[in-house]
């Protein structure tokens, strides 16, 4: 059977389902022409015959190199020797979806403490609650990424809590794919952006001392991106397109008043602006692991958990989306992931002592196995990712 998309799909791909044996290890059901072949998403969308061959091969070879290029660390030390104390990690946005999961699972392993840097301190204890995490397994610590004031507050507070950092995680994220005008955070940038690359930015550089203080044996930053920002993948393809362009609305610094909402300096499009706001979440992983990773062996690390439609990213798109995503999801293009299952796979990027390979978008097959994923030539991009580097470092006032 195969399924031209409308309106949505550009005319160029062709959806198809493809008979496979059941025993296939990465059993997504369509295949994708690009015009890329080079660099491809496999995580949800199987790409045709020898493609997918790759990307079974490439997830064993991933294993298998990871155990060899983990230096540091002894996986029974991680593993559980006793002697090791409790990690301490902090998750952004951790009241609800992924960031929720991954407490959990983290907590549920009596390996971790769960730092819940949240907006809505309520929301979150009555998550935790819900979720069943033990009241000894986290702290709640408020978080507005929306405002540098409360980025930097809640940096304060962690450090005066005296509590070492061992994993920073960058989950937290707004999408406002029904916007018709732009929203701004506290200090005038458009919200997507503000909050899910510049809020995340100025958190991240602030705790990177901490980080580099703790005597933990495997320490890691990881920011959450997605298969949307890249281009190089069906999901990517979907219009709007992540584009940064020239970087003359960053530049400009979002507001609306000097320049556009928009990077690229286009009219506001806030599903773009959330897919640009991932491609700078990929990007700046990639930039902390070039300026960082040598010299303080820090595993730099960013992900795509899967598609979990249910969660309250589409809280604003409209009811007929939030009915048909899911299924859409789960029974076509096979992309889906339950809250549950991506929680653990985010955890594994926390913990386990497997993906310590600094640099790497990390990304599932079918069977839930992980494998180092290729981002698209823009959020590959070094020198974009310098530049937005640089930028960023003026608009959140460290240069
Ligand atoms: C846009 O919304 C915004 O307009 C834009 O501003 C921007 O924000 C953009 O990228 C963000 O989103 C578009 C969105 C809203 O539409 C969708 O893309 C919905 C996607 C989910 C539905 C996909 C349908 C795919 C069609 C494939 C053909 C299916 C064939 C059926 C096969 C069935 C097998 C038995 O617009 C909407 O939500 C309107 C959606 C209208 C879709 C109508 C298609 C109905 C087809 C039913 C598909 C059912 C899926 C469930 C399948 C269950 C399988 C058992
Ligand atoms: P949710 O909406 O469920 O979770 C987002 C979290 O971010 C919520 O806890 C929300 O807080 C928090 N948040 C939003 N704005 C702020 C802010 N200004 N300050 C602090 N926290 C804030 O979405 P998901 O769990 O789906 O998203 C988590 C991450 O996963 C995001 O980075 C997203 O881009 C990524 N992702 C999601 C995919 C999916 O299919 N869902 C696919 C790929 C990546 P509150 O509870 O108060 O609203
Ligand atoms: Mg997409 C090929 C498989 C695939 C995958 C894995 C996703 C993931 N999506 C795929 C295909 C398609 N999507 C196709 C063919 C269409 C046209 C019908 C389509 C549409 C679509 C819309 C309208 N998809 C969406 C939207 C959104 O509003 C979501 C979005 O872009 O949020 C930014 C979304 C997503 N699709 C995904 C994933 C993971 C998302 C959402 C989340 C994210 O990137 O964080």
């Amino acid at each position: 059977m195969a399924l031209q998309a409308a309106s949505l799909v550009p005319s160029a791909f062709t959806i198809q389902k493809e008979g496979k044996s059941a025993a296939s290890v990465n059993s997504g059901l369509f295949g994708v022409s690009l015009a890329d072949q080079a660099k491809t998403d496999y995580s949800s969308f199987a790409l045709k015959s020898k493609r997918e061959f790759g990307a079974r091969k490439s997830s064993v070879a991933v294993r298998a190199q990871a155990v060899v290029t983990t230096p540091a660390i002894n996986s029974d030390t991680v593993q559980g020797k006793k002697t090791l104390r409790k990690g301490n990690v902090v998750i952004t946005g951790a009241s609800s979806g992924l960031g929720l999961a991954t407490a959990k699972a983290l907590a549920e392993t009596g390996k971790w403490h769960v730092i819940m840097a949240c907006r809505d301190f309520l929301k979150a204890e009555k998550a935790a609650k819900s979720a069943g995490m033990a009241k000894e397994s986290y702290t709640i610590m408020h978080l507005d990424l929306a405002s540098l004031d409360s980025v930097r507050q809640f940096v304060d507070n962690f450090k005066r809590s005296g509590r070492p950092l061992d994993v920073l995680v960058c989950n937290a994220a707004v999408y406002q794919p029904t916007a018709k005008q732009p929203s701004f955070t506290a200090d005038g940038f458009e919200l997507s952006v503000g909050t899910n690359h510049l809020g995340h930015f100025l958190l991240s550089r602030l705790l990177l001392d901490d980080m580099k203080q703790s005597d933990y044996p495997s320490k890691r930053l990881i920011i959450v991106g997605s298969i949307t920002g890249n281009t190089n993948t069906l999901a990517g393809n979907v219009p709007p397109k992540a584009n940064l362009g020239d970087l003359r609305g960053l530049a400009g610094g979002l507001n609306e008043l000097n320049s556009s909402a928009m990077i690229d300096g286009g009219d506001f499009d806030g599903a773009k602006a959330y897919k640009d706001s991932k491609v700078c979440n990929m990007l700046t992983m990639q930039e902390f692991h070039r300026l960082y990773h040598e010299d303080t062996g820090i595993t730099f690390a960013s992900l795509y958990p899967g598609c979990i439609a249910t969660t309250g990213l589409f809280r604003e798109h409209i009811p007929l989306f939030r009915l048909l995503f899911p299924p859409f999801q789960k029974f076509i293009t096979k992309g889906f992931v339950s809250e549950e299952e991506a929680g653990k796979r985010l955890a594994q990027v926390v913990s386990d002592p497997s993906l310590t390979k600094s640099g790497v978008y990390w990304s599932w097959n079918q069977a839930s196995a992980s494998f180092e994923n290729q981002l698209s030539p823009e959020a590959s991009d070094a020198a974009k990712a310098r530049k937005i580097w640089k930028l960023s470092d003026k608009l959140v006032g460290l240069a």
